[in-house]
């Protein structure tokens, strides 16, 4: 794809411009680009870009939330387009996805579960401010396999450490695996809140995935 239309796909985001955003996407659709080339080139680092004006005080709060308003437009062209993808494949595993309690960040959430679900996973989204216990009881519904928990903030970052305790609580930790992600979130983090695995993105969160449900598999075949 040219620069320049990964150029004008970056600015449409950094204007809040839903429209053109959408019609990028398309264009993108029709010339046959890898939809996820087209977000992770062209409108991920317009996201970026504003974040970083964010917290330079070069941008405010509904800057933001029309940014925001614009990702959402091009996802919405390009999401179905990856999710078809994952029809043709094996179930490769259940996960249940949410961004954790206090917390409404939801576009890198939702990419990490269109990934998924592109993957072969079967994907069960619970959306924004999840409260741990939620996560425990729809895992228990849908005898997941992975619970996944995003955090944007680093003040609702901890909540995550609340989502394996509320497994634990509901006696489903040996059963589940727990991955998280999330700008602020790091490995070592994961390891000390007793996470399974840390993603630093949507690509990785899917390798991690993967790795998941063969440890999954192994500790079936050859019990403690
Ligand atoms: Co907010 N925000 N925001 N925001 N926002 C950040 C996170 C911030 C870094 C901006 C800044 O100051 N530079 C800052 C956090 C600072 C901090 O905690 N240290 C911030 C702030 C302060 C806030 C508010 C407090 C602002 C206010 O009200 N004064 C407020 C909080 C609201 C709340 O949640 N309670 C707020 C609100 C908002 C909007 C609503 C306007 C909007 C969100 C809209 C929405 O999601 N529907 C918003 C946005 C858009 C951002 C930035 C600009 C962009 C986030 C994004 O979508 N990135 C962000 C700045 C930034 O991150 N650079 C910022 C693109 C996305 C593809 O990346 O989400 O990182 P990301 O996801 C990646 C990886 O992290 C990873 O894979 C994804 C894909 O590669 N990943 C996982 C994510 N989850 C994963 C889970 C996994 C694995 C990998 O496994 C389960």
């Amino acid at each position: 794809m040219p620069d320049e239309t990964f150029c004008a796909m970056r600015q449409s985001i950094i204007d809040g411009a839903p429209d053109t955003a959408s019609d990028l996407a398309q264009q993108a659709v029709a010339e046959g680009i890898e939809p996820l080339d087209a977000i992770t080139n062209g409108f991920v680092p317009g996201m970026h870009a504003v974040g970083e004006q964010f917290g330079q005080g070069k941008m405010f709060l509904p800057d933001m939330m029309a940014s925001a308003e614009a990702m959402r437009a091009a996802m919405a062209v390009l999401d179905p387009e990856m999710k078809k993808l994952g029809t043709e494949r094996p179930m490769a595993g259940v996960v249940v996805l949410g961004t954790t309690k206090g917390d409404i960040h939801e576009i890198g959430k939702i990419l990490v579960g269109t990934l998924l679900s592109a993957h072969g996973f079967r994907v069960h989204d619970l959306g924004v401010d999840v409260a741990g216990e939620k996560f425990a009881v729809k895992a228990r519904e849908l005898n997941a396999d992975i619970v996944g928990v995003s955090a944007l903030l680093t003040t609702t970052m901890r909540n995550q450490r609340g989502v394996v305790e509320a497994l634990v609580k509901a006696g489903l930790r040996p059963q589940v695996k727990v991955m998280v992600g999330g700008a602020p979130v790091t490995r070592q983090w994961a390891e000390e809140i007793g996470a399974d695995g840390y993603a630093k993105d949507a690509m990785s969160a899917v390798a991690l995935a993967r790795s998941l449900m063969e440890q999954k598999h192994q500790s079936v075949a050859e019990p403690a």
